[in-house]
């Protein structure tokens, strides 16, 4: 029997790359028109001469050359003719440049290549294109024309938690450049000098940082923008307004030349549409208008999406009438985390009357921060390029791992309607792990979805296991054998990426997750055999049901060790992998092997799967799937992000499976002397009983509880709004800590 399962060849995984493909299919984002000449590949040449009017060979775009292999060298047959409209040197071409901003022509011959460009930047992107389909050594002849669907595609660094490295962002950089990605709004939550203390300048050493990107961000063709979040505490007074105009002027006066002001999740005062467009045209008229050189401003309003505008009260019709028109207004679609299509677009377009700019929030996880999202960039329509102004995606903090639907995105930004999601993922992930693509892959599989959030956006994951799953659950043996060796494929892939050495910092991102997808992968192997046992009556050699059950229930644990052991990081709630359809399988798998043996043996060996003392529920919207984590001797409800609609009477319940004794406790809800609008109650001997609330001092938002608290046993705790009113709070921490 032993023979039989583990015959079952798992090398399979690590086999079967796809075939070599045309050179042009090296080339991201997919090039809109493209001829390929008839005839053989050949082979690229080793150098070429460049052929420029004098003043363009130090533009940015031909400069880009020298990243490549090839050398340059003016007595090489192979000639790179490159030019703008309007360059003597690709004169004869001027008919084929496309009158597209950004746009490029680019012919390739076995003799030479040429580039005629609409404009730098288009030259830049055919350079990018040309250095592309040579990268593997080959030359196809080709003509091709191209050019971007939307004119502003990128990303915003605009996620709660650790903010990106200094590297991670440069690297980043590099990575739109070459993916013709032409925007970077830098508006990390976390970095003080954005939001909290908006109106501070940067010490010098952050100030030459942001500067060093910037220029590094010429060299890329990408435009840096620096946002600014003045809304959490912002006066509608002159004073404000200048310390507003003083930082942006501060930060030109740094190099930048492309700006946002945001103002999303925030409540009161900064909220209000006509003194945003007061004051937003006053930064245009009189801080972009009087400075030729910069872009248009972005703005993200703070009714950013269709399920928070209220229609009635009219704010985005504001801004809409009242904002200078050329002000862009970011916009995440239907709900905060959605993916956009044309109705959509077109009910946002009608209220703000100018092309809304899209703010997507994916791959971005700070609200799930329990998993990774490695999977395929997919769900946006393909007739909206039109209806945009620009297109950004929110990413991960876990800046390499983004790269992955980054890719993607570029390649949806550009060329919509030939968008092909898992074409592009597979690309994807062979540009960010050439080396060991396929281990990622497999991975990946696994870190998809994102697993039930409050913002209700799932991805598909696993589907492609369902009819193995299912069958396997209906006990077909042949099924379950096949189960354990995706198992172990996930299992060969973790080990795999762990010792790569090609990417350390795609390897350290993952890190929790891969340790995470060994036990997983470990657990769905032992409840496989457990499965498989019985048909030997329970036992095959050394090996006996009882054992595979408590290596079971060890990884089980191992599991929920690891979730709350230091590899995760400091508000991350833990570390989940596979969570959508293999793990629960292998959980259904294990109460079935445990029954079928209960029953047959007269045992009674638990049958649950899944572990966690602490249930969290709420009838408070926002609240009601926020994870609850342990780490020693302190639990923690993982932070919320945006403004938390508290209504009357609402609550929030932790229920614990044991009694527990309470050392302390203390939470965060963003607000000045807000204690006394909440009631804190414990459930003790069958009685809800009050523990009193406190604030240290008047202007710390942080809540305590009273001496009461200390040595109180209860199992279950609820906090309740008993001030009468709705109330608009942050729910910025909350623990306790067990005696
Ligand atoms: C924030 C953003 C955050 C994202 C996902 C916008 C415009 N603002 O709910 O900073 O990363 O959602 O959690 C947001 O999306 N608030």
């Amino acid at each position: 029997m032993k023979k039989q399962i583990l015959g079952v060849s798992f090398l399979l995984a690590l086999l079967g790359s796809a075939p070599a493909a045309a050179q042009i299919s090296l080339v991201n984002p997919v090039p809109q028109k493209v001829e390929v000449a008839a005839g053989e590949l050949l082979d690229a040449p080793q150098a070429w001469s460049v052929k420029t009017d004098a003043g363009r060979a130090e533009s940015f775009a031909v400069k880009a050359l020298l990243l490549s292999s090839v050398k340059q060298d003016a007595k090489a047959p192979f000639t790179l003719t490159l030019g703008v409209k309007g360059d003597k040197s690709v004169k004869k071409y001027a008919k084929q440049v496309p009158a597209r901003a950004e746009g490029y022509f680019l012919q390739i011959t076995p003799k030479g290549a040429v580039i005629a460009a609409a404009d730098e930047q288009g030259l830049f992107y055919g350079v990018q294109t040309l250095l592309a389909s040579v990268s593997e050594g080959k030359l196809q002849p080709c003509t091709l024309t191209d050019w971007p669907d939307v004119d502003f595609r990128g990303t915003v660094e605009g996620f709660y938690g650790t903010p990106w490295s200094h590297k991670a962002r440069l690297s980043q950089i590099e990575f739109y450049g070459r993916n013709k990605m032409n925007v970077y709004i830098y508006g990390p939550k976390d970095d003080p000098y954005h939001r909290d203390h908006w109106r501070e300048a940067y010490p010098d050493a952050e100030a030459k940082r942001i500067q060093e990107l910037n220029e590094h961000a010429k060299l890329w063709g990408v435009n840096f923008y620096w946002a600014i979040h003045p809304g959490i505490d912002i006066k509608w007074t002159v004073e404000d307004r200048d310390a507003l105009m003083a930082k942006l002027e501060k930060m030109y006066a740094l190099g930048i030349r492309s700006f946002a002001v945001f103002f999303d999740d925030i409540w009161g005062e900064g909220t209000k549409a006509d003194k945003q467009a007061e004051l937003l045209n006053y930064v245009d008229d009189h801080f972009i208008a009087t400075h030729k050189d910069v872009k248009p401003l972005i703005m993200c309003p703070t009714e950013y999406n269709r399920a928070w505008a209220n229609d009635e009260k009219g704010y985005l019709r504001t801004l809409g009438t009242k904002m200078n028109k050329d002000i862009a207004i970011m916009w995440t679609g239907n709900t905060v985390v959605h993916c956009i299509d044309k109705e959509s677009m077109e009910w946002i377009n009608s209220r703000i009357d100018r092309k809304a700019y899209i703010w997507w929030n994916f791959p971005v996880s700070d609200f799930v921060r329990d998993h990774i999202l490695l999977g395929p960039a997919y769900g946006n329509g393909l007739d909206i390029a039109g209806d945009m102004s620009g297109f950004v995606s929110n990413p991960m903090e876990h800046a390499e791992a983004s790269k992955i639907s980054l890719y993607g995105i570029a390649d949806y930004c550009w060329n919509m309607k030939a968008y092909d999601a898992d074409r592009d993922w597979e690309k994807g992930l062979q540009a960010v792990l050439p080396a060991n693509k396929d281990a990622l892959r497999t991975f990946a599989l696994y870190n998809k979805d994102l697993g039930p959030n409050g913002h209700g956006f799932r991805r598909e994951e696993g589907e492609e296991l369902k009819p193995l799953t299912e069958k396997a659950l209906a006990g077909d043996v042949k099924a379950v054998a096949e189960l354990m060796q995706k198992c172990w494929e996930l299992k060969i892939s973790a080990d795999v990426l762990l010792g790569d050495k090609s990417n350390p910092e795609l390897i350290r991102e993952l890190r929790p997750w891969l340790l995470q997808a060994k036990n997983v992968a470990e657990y769905g192997n032992a409840v496989c055999l457990m499965n498989l046992i019985h048909r030997t009556d329970y036992a095959d050699g050394a090996i006996t049901f009882e054992a595979l059950y408590n290596q079971a229930r060890s990884l089980q644990e191992q599991m929920y060790e690891l979730e709350n052991s230091s590899v995760r990081h400091a508000l991350q709630p833990g570390i989940k992998v596979a969570t959508k359809v293999l793990l629960p399988t292998a959980n259904q798998l294990f109460t079935k092997a445990v029954d079928k043996y209960n029953a047959e043996k007269g045992t009674s060996l638990l049958n649950t799967a899944d572990y966690n003392p602490y249930k969290l529920s709420s009838d408070v919207k926002q609240l009601a799937l926020l994870p609850v984590t342990v780490r020693g001797n302190e639990v923690s409800v993982t932070p919320a992000l945006e403004v938390i609609q508290w209504q009357a009477g609402g609550s929030l319940l932790i229920e614990c499976d044991r009694d527990i004794t309470f050392a302390g406790m203390d939470f965060n809800l963003g607000v000045n002397d807000v204690a006394k609008h909440f009631k804190l109650e414990f459930f003790q001997n069958g009685a809800w009983r009050t523990v009193s609330l406190l604030h240290y001092s008047a202007d710390d938002p942080v809540i305590h509880t009273g001496n009461e608290l200390g040595g109180l046993t209860a199992s279950k705790l609820r906090l309740t709004n008993v001030s009468g009113s709705d109330r608009q709070v942050y729910f910025k921490s909350f623990k306790f800590v067990k005696q």
